[in-house]
């Protein structure tokens, strides 16, 4: 088998962080045991250390240096050509039994996953160095913050969980030392890159998560997806709290008033830029701050929700990202940041299909080879990404690291749908809106391998990540409603409906400011809105459309609905509940029965 990490050795000072918790030390001990490494190496996450792994990367091309005057200490990573999305097929939930990973989850027994698993990891760093890396998910000083340790054999993981966590001595401190401390164990191996042995195993009872096969972005930032989604919305459940694929934003108006809104789309749904909205012109004095680009752990405090963002970084899409569509991500990525799988321009510059200016006459392609605007093939992949510290967001809001949380005033569901679901409504209470995430749709995007543009089920965005039986997230939701005094009021979006052309009639990125403004209108007990049968619909005098260049007919549209389309799109919501096989709460059927006599079905 070729040696995909071949080990590397520190100089002193270097890698040798080890923890004193008993409990890591002896997992540690375990796994080295059973995957024979060459070495261990303790990951603290400082700077001497970073420097060391990115001069190894580079003479292991792992990592390609890129032009440092363009974009300064920032780097190029070319995964597999089989190794370039999440893989869901390949994702399980291994929970005692079958009904609690529910309809939605693979699961596979954990007995026998673990016995798959030991086996594939048997001797597997073998002439490899094994990294343990400890992480902390959230602000130093939260009561929702977790510690996690990752076991990888790969240093660009090492390297891009140092910008998406807080890494080392942090982790090491909040851990302590009691042997009996709740903290999430991650063992990864990138094994030989085969699908064929790539697995991403969830064991939400014991807190473990296990990768093999890949080493690529969610399969194996373990923090990310399987710590903070998948094990985490777990965890919340039994503890009382959320854990959700959402963005979270702040909107400050010219007064000063401060609004907090999560948002939660599916992957490659606009999170990201969303998160970094610049209002247009017409909006001055108004400002958008990022608190997070991907997830939100929420809990109730004073019968509010407050939030906070678990990570440290973003893990973003890059095709699409330019200084027209998001500035900020722009000025995020100049300098600091991991590329993974975009085009290298002969210049040592990186590019992507829709960067702006003109594309490079030549460069060399995400595969590794050559590229010209004349050839057929993406020069990025189109799930190509961006790691980079969220400190490097020009937006980011100042409460970021506040422990307890930002005060959220609304929920936004949403995913991109051609047709049928309008630019924005409002769910007529909590209850509704479940409702609204339990039946969200959304056309799948290049972020998971296997089919692109087809619409299907996404309740709240979790559809990939939700680590328990999701009729009991459904419950959760609704539990969760009826502990808030001051819920926020939900909300969904479609910034994707097309035209008859097939283009999109909405202008989206900074124009989405205009929804946005009428969300905290109706925050504030202002904005009007129209009682529809889907819920509170503005008219289009309702939004604020002033200096946008768009046709009358289009807002009409992006506003309208279309009663067969609306019959077909609740008849899938049936088909949907009734797929589930009876976990759905009787709740959310009766809203379901509500919603089809409004339509007099
Ligand atoms: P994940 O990181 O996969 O969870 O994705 P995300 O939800 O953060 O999506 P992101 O913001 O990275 O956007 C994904 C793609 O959608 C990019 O190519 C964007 O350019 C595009 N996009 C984002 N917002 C809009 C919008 O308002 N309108 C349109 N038409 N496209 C958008
Ligand atoms: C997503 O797919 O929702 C992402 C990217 O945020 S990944 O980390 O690869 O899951
Ligand atoms: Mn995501």
């Amino acid at each position: 088998m070729k040696n995909l990490a071949p080990a590397i050795f520190p100089p002193m000072g270097i890698g040798d962080a080890k923890p004193t918790n008993k409990a890591v030390l002896d997992w540690v001990h375990e796994i080295a045991t059973l995957t024979q490494p060459e070495n261990i190496f303790w990951c603290d996450g400082s700077e001497r250390e970073n420097d060391f792994l990115i001069a190894e990367s580079l003479k292991q091309d792992v990592l390609i240096e890129l032009n440092q005057k363009k974009v300064p200490r920032s780097y190029l990573h070319r995964s597999n050509p089989n190794d370039v999305a999440r893989v869901e097929q390949f994702t399980f939930v291994c929970t005692p039994t079958k009904e609690e990973a529910g309809p939605t989850n693979n699961w596979s027994d954990p007995a026998e996953t673990y016995a798959k698993l030991r086996g594939l990891l048997e001797g597997a760093m073998r002439g490899r160095t094994m990294f343990v890396i400890p992480y902390m998910m959230g602000p130093a000083d939260s009561p929702l913050t977790k510690v996690g340790f990752e076991i990888t054999d790969s240093k660009y993981v090492v390297l891009s969980l140092s910008i998406m966590t807080r890494m080392g001595e942090i982790a090491l401190k909040r851990l302590g030392h009691d042997p009996s401390a709740e903290w999430n164990r991650g063992v990864h191996s990138l094994l030989d890159v085969n699908p064929e042995r790539r697995f991403i195993c969830h064991f939400p009872q014991d807190n473990t998560i296990i990768s093999v096969g890949s080493g690529y972005g969610g399969n194996v930032l373990l923090s990310k997806k399987c710590l903070a989604l998948r094990i985490g919305s777990y965890l919340a459940r039994t503890q009382g709290w959320m854990a959700e694929h959402t963005l979270i934003l702040g909107v400050e108006s010219p007064e000063g008033r401060k609004h907090y809104v999560a948002a939660a789309f599916p992957s490659a749904c606009g999170k990201t830029n969303f998160a970094m909205l610049i209002p247009p012109a017409h909006f001055k004095g108004w400002k958008v701050t990022t608190v997070g680009d991907d997830i939100g752990w929420m809990r109730i405090r004073d019968g509010r929700l407050y939030a906070v963002n678990p990570e440290n970084g973003y893990f973003g899409v890059v095709p699409g990202t330019s200084y027209k569509s998001n500035p900020n991500a722009m000025r995020s990525i100049a300098h600091d940041t991991i590329y993974t799988n975009v085009a290298l321009t002969d210049d040592g510059d990186v590019w992507w299909e829709g960067k702006d200016g003109p594309p490079p006459v030549h460069a060399i392609d995400w595969r590794g080879n050559d590229w010209t605007p004349q050839s057929t093939e993406k020069a990025a992949h189109p799930n190509s990404r961006f790691t980079t510290g969220m400190r490097n967001n020009p937006a980011l809001d100042p409460d970021v690291e506040k422990g307890e949380g930002v005060p959220i005033s609304a929920i936004i569901f949403g995913g991109r749908r051609s047709d049928t679901v309008p630019l924005v409504y409002q769910a007529f209470d909590w209850n509704h809106g479940v409702y609204l995430g339990s039946t969200m749709a959304s056309e799948t995007t290049a972020a998971a391998t296997g089919a692109v543009g087809r619409v299907r089920r996404d309740p709240m965005a979790m559809l990939p990540f939700c680590g328990y039986n999701i009729g009991n997230y459904f419950q959760h939701w609704l539990d969760i409603g009826n502990q808030l005094t001051n819920p926020p009021l939900i909300f969904n979006v479609n910034w994707f409906r097309k035209g008859s052309d097939g283009k999109f009639l909405w202008p989206g990125f900074g124009e989405n400011m205009r929804v946005l403004k009428w969300i905290i209108d109706r925050c504030q007990g202002r904005g009007g809105a129209l009682k529809s049968p889907i819920g509170w619909l503005p008219s289009p005098h309702d939004l604020d459309l002033a200096e946008l260049d768009i046709d009358h007919n289009a807002v009409d549209e992006l506003l309208g609905l279309d009663h067969e389309e609306w019959q077909k799109e609740i008849a899938a919501h049936k088909e949907f509940f009734d797929s589930l096989g009876g976990v759905v709460p009787e709740e959310l059927q009766k809203q379901r029965e509500q919603l089809a006599a409004g339509f007099d079905l």
